[in-house]
């Protein structure tokens, strides 16, 4: 108990130190009421749908090697073929507010419908174009070159001379970021503005026959509102150290906290943790306060770069990305101090008894949010719940209502003269 008194005035301490002209938000009288406050609510802005594609032709008789993708709107989402029984399984993230998706073969393309978090869909080829010993994927007369030999012919190969992968999953979409958006003051709320620490992050999941194999993340850090110098981490609790190969592209600074192993996750922790930064000031030129709209503060370039990170085979279900990924920031250099999403869990090296065991306050208010779509933060020192003016019936209907408070442009859904970028 000490111990945790003595964190909170260290913690308290910095607070003060760190934020001298800070006003304390004041809190909404209806967060006290406790039925307003859903204790089972982590602020999930996705929900994960398991797809079921079979391939047949017009005898009902299954179709293998036939060549999907998976679509929402116009972006992709993933690729894949059937296995011998003609059927294809995969597992996606997507808003919560999506409610279909386009499925596309290279012969033609249609808009199927979420159903209890499943999308069911049988694809009937017509004789004509299709058959099982033509090479099905693909016009004409080179279906069945396979340049990397890794029995997945080129036209339906997505890195055709790779034989590691032959599909790809991106998450949220081939062209779209994520964000995720943190709040720094843990245990305290702070001001609640949400870009103490904002970046954008998209991941490529390489694979072939629902194996991974490669995992390519992509990062833009936009904004860093804050005096501290923040870290980001990711866990990666359904996969094992030993599935590492290698990790590449870590922007780590000369005299890091972080130890790593040889593999380049990070050392002490039984499941993955990779650390794709560890210290914000060296990717923001040392200064504080960026891209924020603080007076005070700096305007610079979103900084970008990508991690890889090499897998063993690993079954698709066993890591089940997007849905067991665990980000988490960690503050000011102090390695113990992570901030997780809400119902998140800490670390190893994280401190084994936070404040907060779920990351979320007595309001069951949460320090970080992930959004499937790029998120325009609140400017320095402006509250959420200002800036975005349905996220408090979100929060209080446990997401059943205004699922799309974060994207809706519409008139009425947020004050855009207190978000960054607008
Ligand atoms: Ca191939
Ligand atoms: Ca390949
Ligand atoms: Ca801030």
């Amino acid at each position: 108990m000490k111990e945790i008194q003595l964190i909170f005035l260290i913690s308290l301490g910095m607070i003060l130190f760190s934020c001298e002209t800070l006003v304390e938000p004041t809190l909404d009288d209806r967060q006290k009421d406790k039925s307003l406050n859903p204790q089972q609510f982590n602020y999930s802005t996705t929900k994960s749908i398991d797809v079921n594609i079979r391939a047949e032709d017009e005898d009902k008789e299954p179709l293998d090697q036939v060549y999907f993708e998976i679509l929402k709107d116009d972006h992709l989402i993933a690729t894949g073929q059937t296995n011998e029984e003609g059927i294809l399984k995969n597992s996606i993230s997507l808003p919560t507010y999506l409610d279909q998706v386009t499925i596309k073969t290279h012969y033609d393309e249609k808009i199927v419908s979420i159903s209890k978090s499943e999308i069911n869909y049988t694809y009937q080829s017509p004789k004509s174009t299709l058959s099982k010993s033509s090479g099905i994927c693909c016009d004409g007369e080179n279906d069945h070159e396979d340049d990397d030999e890794d029995g997945v012919p080129n036209c339906s190969d997505n890195f055709p001379h790779n034989p590691r992968c032959s599909n790809v999953l991106y998450y949220p979409s081939a062209d779209q970021y994520a964000t995720l958006a943190f709040e720094d003051k843990w245990p305290d709320k702070g001001d609640y503005d949400f870009n103490d620490l904002v970046l954008d992050y998209q991941f490529e999941i390489r694979y072939k026959q629902l194996l991974i194999t490669e995992i390519k993340i992509n990062f833009k850090v936009r904004a860093s509102g804050a005096r501290y110098n923040n870290g980001f981490g990711i866990e990666f609790p359904g996969l094992s150290n030993a599935d590492i190969i290698s990790v590449e592209g870590l922007q780590l600074s000369n005299d890091s906290y972080i130890e790593l192993n040889s593999n380049g996750t990070e050392a002490n922790q039984s499941n993955p943790v990779i650390i794709p930064f560890d210290n914000v000031y060296t990717l923001f030129e040392n200064l504080t306060y960026v891209n924020t709209g603080y007076s005070e503060g700096h305007n610079l370039p979103d900084y970008e770069f990508s991690v890889m990170v090499d897998t063993k085979p690993v079954y698709w279900y066993e890591i089940n990305y997007s849905f067991n990924f665990s980000p988490f920031m960690i503050i000011d250099g102090e390695r113990e101090q992570e901030v997780h999403l809400a119902g998140g869990t800490p670390t190893d090296l994280g401190d084994q008894d936070p404040f907060y065991p779920d990351y979320k306050d007595e309001n069951n208010m949460p320090w970080a949010l992930n959004f499937p779509e790029k998120f325009y933060y609140p400017i320095e020192r402006a509250d959420i719940r200002n800036a975005y003016l349905h996220f408090e019936e979100w929060r209080t209907s446990e997401g059943n209502q205004y699922d799309d408070w974060y994207s809706n442009p519409t008139s009425g859904y947020r004050d855009e003269d207190l978000i960054y970028g607008l």
